[in-house]
């Protein structure tokens, strides 16, 4: 593993003119970075550690900045192991994606949103591809995005994102097809019987997939098409077309972009149980039939000290029908406040998630559900709960970072 000897720290910033006059910055708090323009003195105890061009961070035992160190100079602090596992902060790493296909996966990524990319900070680390190889667009190819009125397609801010990973050489999951929810009122409200709901669905799927041919490595083709008893969820296509929407929509999807990999995607089918046989069974029964399927998707949003322990041997099961699996929008929640020991918790379980994909030859990418808490879905659907990512609000990286790294290395 890379380690004590990759930890190269800048202590430029720490050393501005004047900074006698500076009041000191408490373990952990920002002390440098771009555009930062607090106190660069850190407490006693702790070094001033840059881990971005935008943030530079004090962390206990990093080094002791005094004034006979040149602002060039880059130390290497005597830290033991144990700190450097537990403070991702404190690692410097190739990269999760750099790590991921070295170890035989296609990619590790992230969701985003159009919003966030006006975020500079934020944008320049989604866009580095020894972190991220893969890109999903969080909401803006949902049916509601692309469209919201009937017949009326816009790809805008699909687009966006598209050619954000284009420029960066990333790949691109498409997210999602056919879905009950972000379904604009004229869809699930319109009334429609089977045959006009079925060109409805077949021509949102073929013009969205037809838009971007070529440019997608997967699609969620289906999302969340089951109840937790492993029955049908009874949206608009279940209740009008019968289970045969599944397979009208993939066999649609496969005519529009040959290339694309089609993906069955949902949540809690990580561990094993009703709702992961109900999958394992549909695809089963669609690779029967001969119905386009490449993949299932495991959401994977997970709670901190609760990650089901049968992770592998469900993954194994569905990757034993031969399609490929992928972890499609990680995030493991904490209750808050984070502490410590829960940071620890949480580095602890996504190890062993990211450890269950690594051992499965068929688990071919790992994404998480935006890589940065400041821009996480959590806290505005659980209002306890929140800290679910690698990087923290701060764009700064958490135990879960050196974590995952540790699982990819
Ligand atoms: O991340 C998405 C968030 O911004 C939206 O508000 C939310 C609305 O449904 O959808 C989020 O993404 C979801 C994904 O599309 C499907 N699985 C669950 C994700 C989290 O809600």
């Amino acid at each position: 593993m890379y380690t004590s000897l990759a930890l190269a720290l800048s202590l430029s910033s720490c050393l501005l003119a004047g900074a006698q006059a500076q009041t000191t910055v408490a373990a952990w708090n920002q002390c440098g970075g771009l555009q930062y323009t607090g106190s660069t003195i850190c407490v006693s105890g702790s070094g001033c550690v840059k881990l971005n061009d935008y943030y530079s961070q004090c962390q206990p035992g990093a080094a002791t900045v005094t004034s006979a160190v040149s602002s060039s100079t880059t130390v290497v602090p005597s830290v033991s192991s144990s700190t450097i596992t537990t403070s991702a902060a404190s690692t410097t790493s190739p990269g999760l994606h750099t790590l991921a296909k070295a170890k035989g996966l296609v990619y590790f990524g992230s969701a985003t949103d159009n919003g966030e990319l006006t975020d500079a900070p934020y944008k320049a680390i989604l866009s580095d591809n020894s972190e991220f190889g893969q890109l999903t667009p969080g909401n803006s190819q949902k049916w509601d995005a692309t469209e919201g009125t009937r017949g009326t397609f816009t790809f805008t801010r699909g687009d966006e994102i598209v050619a954000l990973a284009k420029a960066n050489g990333q790949l691109v999951r498409g997210h999602t097809l056919v879905w009950h929810s972000q379904l604009p009122s004229w869809v699930s409200s319109g009334g429609f019987d089977n045959a006009t709901l079925i060109s409805i669905m077949e021509n949102h799927v073929t013009q969205v997939a037809t838009h971007y041919k070529g440019q997608i490595y997967a699609w969620d083709v289906l999302n969340e098409i089951f109840n937790e008893d492993g029955t049908f969820r009874e949206s608009v296509f279940y209740t009008t077309i019968g289970e045969a929407y599944v397979a009208i929509a993939l066999r649609a999807a496969r005519a529009a972009d040959p290339d694309a990999k089609l993906y069955i995607n949902d949540y809690n089918v990580d561990g094993t149980g009703a709702k992961s046989t109900a999958m394992y069974n549909l695809v089963a029964k669609l690779i029967a039939q001969g119905v386009p399927i490449d993949g299932i998707g495991i959401q994977a949003h997970l709670i901190s000290g609760s990650v089901p322990s049968t992770l592998q041997a469900n993954w194994e099961q569905f990757a034993s029908l031969g399609v490929d699996v992928a972890l499609t929008e990680v995030d493991i929640r904490i209750t808050l406040p984070t502490t410590d020991a829960k940071l620890a918790q949480q580095a602890t379980d996504y190890k062993n998630v990211v450890a269950a994909c690594v051992a499965i030859p068929k688990c071919i990418g790992i994404t998480i559900w935006d890589y940065t808490d400041k821009y996480s879905w959590i806290p505005s659907v659980f209002s306890t709960q929140g800290a679910a990512l690698p990087w923290d609000e701060n764009l700064v990286k958490k135990p879960a970072y050196a974590a995952i790294a540790e699982a990819l290395a």
